[in-house]
């Protein structure tokens, strides 16, 4: 099934100069970027966006971290695109992140982890529209969508 999901590299990998790396990743493996854009997310929109974190120990700290400077937004489509981009990403915490992964490759400590993908589709939907009004979604045909998918 071609799904949607809500994408963002972090505070850190902007930092970090990432940017054009995670994205290469994205756009290579076959899933298609229809909305993007770099933005400060706002004290309101953390708490909005990691809910499901209210009250546990290191929410302060995220919420701190997630608004501390630009992240890339982004939303990304494709065939079982929730799930693929959290194979992707690699686990939560870095260190147990596989080589090969985002994660992995790139970051050390759990709660500087370098990008953030919804878990489900329910998040998914709930996550895309806190970031993108509908209008900001585009549907496109990809050049090589012939070559990524049977016909
Ligand atoms: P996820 O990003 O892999 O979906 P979640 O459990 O949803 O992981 O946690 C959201 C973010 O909060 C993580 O990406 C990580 O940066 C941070 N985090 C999660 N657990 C901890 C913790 O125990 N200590 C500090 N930060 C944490
Ligand atoms: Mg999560």
């Amino acid at each position: 099934m071609r799904d949607r999901t809500f994408f963002m590299i972090k505070p850190d990998g902007v930092q970090k100069g990432l940017v054009g790396d995670v994205l290469q990743r994205v756009e290579q493996k076959g899933f298609k970027i229809v909305a993007m854009k770099m933005l400060s997310i706002s004290n309101e929109m953390a708490q909005e966006h990691y809910n499901e974190h209210i009250g546990k120990p290191f929410f302060d700290d995220l919420v701190g971290f997630i608004t501390s400077g630009p992240v890339v937004a982004m939303v990304v489509e494709g065939e079982n695109a929730v799930e693929g981009i959290r194979t992707m990403m690699g686990k939560t915490d870095p260190k147990a992140s596989a080589p090969g992964t985002i994660r992995g490759d790139f970051g050390i400590h759990l709660s500087r982890n370098v990008v953030h993908g919804s878990d489900s589709p329910s998040s998914a939907e709930r996550e895309i529209s806190i970031f993108f009004p509908p209008e900001e979604l585009m549907e496109y045909t990809r050049i090589d969508e012939m070559w990524l998918y049977p016909q």
